[in-house]
């Protein structure tokens, strides 16, 4: 018996760790071909938060240095800055660069019409702002978040950036507008609030079943709210996603 359960659980963790490979494998190739197509000579771009922007960064490093580019990077958030100043590129900001000439950024989940959910990090604020400086906003992905309906797939619901002093209002107003629950997002160990680079929190809102074409208006509505900064719902803003699978990627556009 001891030995067959040795079996079962070393079959199990070189699965669990095939699966991890490949998943790696998916997005280091989506943020790559991104990185490979997205940047040019004399260009600023946003830099996304995330695990699977990591890879881009890296890239982006090594054609800087083999191609000898001028290109300037803008954070999206403190995260993405000590990516940037790691990887020795150069650090940007939207003063001096307001107009960019793509934005690369992960998701965590992507929906037929490329409706986007992001924000899941906690980074939706400035990711946003900065996907708005330029026509050429770039998803990059694994297969797992490539989605027929948005919360197929993801399911910690739209994150929602509040003013501190707005969450409960907020949270009714979503409930009762929309259904569903929107739950304050807690820090490891419910030790508090999470508190984004902004210094507001995050609602959740984990909504009910929602036609994808109606996303735009609720966003739209979501933004009204008094209180609210900023949602994680990402409509008409992607201009191609590129979804990693093992070796291969594949591409959709708007
Ligand atoms: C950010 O990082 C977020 O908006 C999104 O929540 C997340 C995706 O991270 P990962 O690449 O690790 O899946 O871009």
């Amino acid at each position: 018996i001891r030995s067959f359960v040795r079996i079962v659980r070393s079959l199990h963790s070189s699965s669990g760790k095939l699966r991890m490979d490949s998943l790696e494998n998916a997005k280091k190739n989506a943020a790559y071909k991104a990185v490979d197509e997205y940047v040019q000579n004399n260009c600023a771009i946003g830099i996304g938060s995330g695990s699977t922007i990591v890879y881009a960064v890296q890239r982006l490093a090594e054609r800087v240095i083999q191609e000898e580019l001028n290109v300037i990077c803008v954070p999206t958030s403190f995260q993405s800055r000590q990516l940037i100043l790691d990887n020795h590129l150069t650090l940007g900001n939207l003063e001096t660069h307001p107009h960019l000439y793509s934005a690369i950024d992960g998701a965590d989940e992507v929906d037929k019409d490329l409706n986007l959910i992001k924000g899941g990090g906690g980074c939706l604020l400035q990711e946003k702002v900065v996907a708005s400086c330029t026509n050429r906003f770039v998803i990059i992905a694994d297969y797992t978040k490539n989605s027929v309906k948005l919360g197929d797939k993801y399911k910690k619901g739209i994150p929602i950036e509040v003013v501190p002093m707005a969450y409960m209002p907020v949270k009714l107003k979503i409930e009762d507008n929309y259904g569903g629950t929107a739950k304050i997002r807690m820090a490891v160990a419910k030790a508090g609030p999470v508190i984004t680079d902004n210094g507001n929190f995050i609602l959740d809102w984990h909504f009910p079943d929602i036609d994808s074409n109606s996303w735009r208006k609720i966003n739209m509505e979501l933004s009204l709210i008094p209180g609210v900064v900023e949602t994680g719902l990402f409509t008409d803003m992607a201009e191609t996603v590129f979804f990693g699978c093992g070796r291969f990627v594949s591409e959709e556009r708007r």
